[in-house]
């Protein structure tokens, strides 16, 4: 465990570096490698990434992180005295922490003062939200887990002095494939005991309109945020990708369940990687899958909660009905 030398109240552990760095590597090496071409959306996050995912929260297509605000914002107290007290409260993919302020401000004002575990695979980003977060609030100790989701549950799984409170927000759910969030959700079950809760933010299936705006912003942003996935490549790992020959696209599938995203090639070309000492050949019109949003009804949120042997407490929607924030606990 480190603690950063400004503050008493600040400790970060990290969690399989090495294993992460070489992750992306293999990562590129399999997704390039062969038809379908893919890349992991976990691989969206490093500096760059965490800063222009910032401002896609800021853009005004991109209606979930103030949905989900405004949520948090209303019900911030309702969900305090829904939970068994004292308790931590941890966040898997806690970026800069932003819609969590109105629930770190709920338990200090239940129980007085908090401790707070954020699990992001961002060091930066820990490092960043943390000084805003203990600069603004006194009675808050955070030990921070730069890893990803998966050590980072192990790690709250073991930290059984008080009960715990695990949000997973911003619907990042949607990021895994639909067989996968209910195998993840199972093991978040696995890492709680009876007294611990789940706060689940899930993005609801809406029109298809208002899901295609809210991934190919006017602006631009959510491209960039895209591309910057081969600019990372080109950084880390000695690629030549020309970004310019890269169009982003963005398509509704599955009767408005799923965005799709990816990157289209508009000009054959070879990609070489010194870091894989090899080279990739890619013809006009290819695609490579970046990421998939997949968006739930409030049935779908119920039925994955039962597989997980996890019963909704309560769930709160946005006044648009866009977003739903529910939370459960062990059956
Ligand atoms: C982090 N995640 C929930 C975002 C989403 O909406 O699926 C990532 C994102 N990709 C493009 N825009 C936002």
């Amino acid at each position: 465990m480190h603690r950063a030398p400004h503050s008493r109240r600040y400790a970060w552990i990290e969690e399989n570096r090495d294993a992460r760095r070489d992750s992306f590597a293999q990562a590129v090496e399999d997704g390039l490698g062969s038809e379908p071409f893919s890349l992991p959306c976990r691989f969206f996050y490093d500096a760059e990434g965490s800063r222009l995912f910032e401002a896609i929260c800021e853009l005004p297509e991109y209606y979930l992180t103030r949905a989900e605000h405004e949520i948090l914002t209303r019900h911030a107290d309702e969900i305090a005295a829904r939970c068994p007290t004292p308790l931590f409260l941890a966040e898997l993919g806690s970026g800069s922490a932003t819609k969590t302020r109105r629930l770190i401000e709920a338990f200090l004002r239940h129980q007085g003062s908090l401790r707070y575990v954020p699990v992001d695979i961002s060091q930066s980003m820990l490092d960043e939200s943390a000084q805003s977060l203990l600069a603004d609030y006194h009675d808050l100790e955070i030990t921070a887990i730069a890893s990803e989701y998966g050590d980072g549950l192990r790690h709250l799984g073991k930290d059984t002095r008080l009960p715990k409170l695990i949000a997973w927000l911003g619907s990042n759910i949607g990021n895994f494939a639909r067989p996968d969030a209910h195998h993840f959700v199972a093991g978040i079950r696995d890492a709680m005991s009876a007294d611990d809760r789940l706060l689940l933010g899930v993005d609801l299936r809406k029109d298809e309109r208002a899901l295609e705006l809210a991934y190919d912003d006017a602006q631009g942003v959510t491209a960039r945020f895209n591309k910057n996935l081969l600019a990372r490549i080109n950084r880390e790992l000695g690629g030549s990708f020309n970004l310019a020959d890269w169009t982003h696209r963005a398509r509704v599938v599955d009767d408005g369940g799923r965005v799709e995203i990816g990157l289209v090639c508009g000009r054959s070309c070879v990609v070489s990687i010194a870091a894989l000492g090899r080279s990739f050949r890619f013809a006009r019109g290819d695609f490579i899958h970046t990421e998939d949003s997949t968006k739930y009804s409030e049935r779908e949120i119920a039925e994955l909660a039962a597989a997980a042997s996890l019963r909704i407490d309560a769930r709160w929607l946005d006044r648009g009905q866009r977003f739903c924030v529910a939370l459960l606990a062990p059956r």
